[in-house]
């Protein structure tokens, strides 16, 4: 059987793609260990197969998968057997919900404090291309970010205050077992543990910091065995 997912690289083998870290997770929690082949910033062509540019991208025997949530749902649909990652359809609707938070709320803050320390991360054949998508879709250069790192961090407390709350009645966000909720979340912290050798978090956040441990020991700590900065720990 050949599975082989394409993921984001930078510098030192950095795996930083938060989109990609749902797909290895949810691959992990199937049991599964696909063939890793990076693909940088310029290098899109390598995925075209795919019938678009972005990864992850997902091949399993004869059949491509591209967007991480699609890549979830064909895990679960195709390898039923396998531990759920939904634990139902109703867990599926909810887990779907925490990708739209993931999406828009908690990528949406941290994206304007980790974009610098991607740029410097970044392969340096990537990184005009990555400061120019990057500041256009900012609207402003990627100093300018870094100067407001701290207002951009205040602002990310709230963002996390639902997960913070979770995990104060379970160890996971998805309950006593982590599923696709926690690896969604999960992923955003990875993707600044990858690039960004100051924590996001400050050292009084003991919930999100716990949980934090736990994902990274999964699976033998496969988020843990990547490089990445050992201050988020
Ligand atoms: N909705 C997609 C988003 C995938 C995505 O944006 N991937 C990034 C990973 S770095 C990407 O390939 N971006 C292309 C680029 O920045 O040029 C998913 O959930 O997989």
């Amino acid at each position: 059987m050949a599975l082989v997912l394409y993921e984001r690289v930078c510098a030192d083998d950095r795996r930083p793609s938060p989109y990609c870290w749902r797909a290895r997770l949810a691959l992990a929690h199937k049991g599964l260990t696909p063939e890793c082949r990076p693909v940088k910033f310029t290098e899109s062509d390598l995925v075209a197969f795919s019938g678009q540019h972005k990864v992850p991208v997902l091949v399993d025997d004869d059949r491509v998968v591209s967007d991480s949530w699609e890549i979830a749902c064909y895990l679960e649909d195709t390898y039923p057997e396998a531990p759920s990652l939904f634990d139902g359809p109703g867990g599926r609707a909810l887990a779907r919900f925490i990708n739209h938070w993931a999406d828009h709320g908690l990528q949406k803050a941290l994206s304007p404090i980790l974009a610098p320390y991607v740029h410097a991360v970044a392969v340096p054949e990537d990184r005009d291309y990555y400061r120019q998508t990057r500041e256009a879709r900012w609207g402003e250069s990627l100093e300018q970010l870094a100067a407001r790192r701290a207002i951009y961090l205040d602002a990310l407390g709230p963002v996390l205050e639902p997960l913070r709350q979770r995990l104060t009645e379970s160890p996971f966000l998805c309950g006593e077992k982590p599923a696709y909720g926690d690896y969604l979340a999960f992923a955003e912290f990875q993707w600044a543990r990858s690039v960004c050798d100051q924590d996001i978090l400050s050292p009084d956040e003991t919930t999100l910091s716990a949980w934090r441990t736990c994902m990274l020991d999964l699976f033998g700590g496969l988020a843990r065995s990547v490089t990445a900065f050992e201050t988020a720990a």
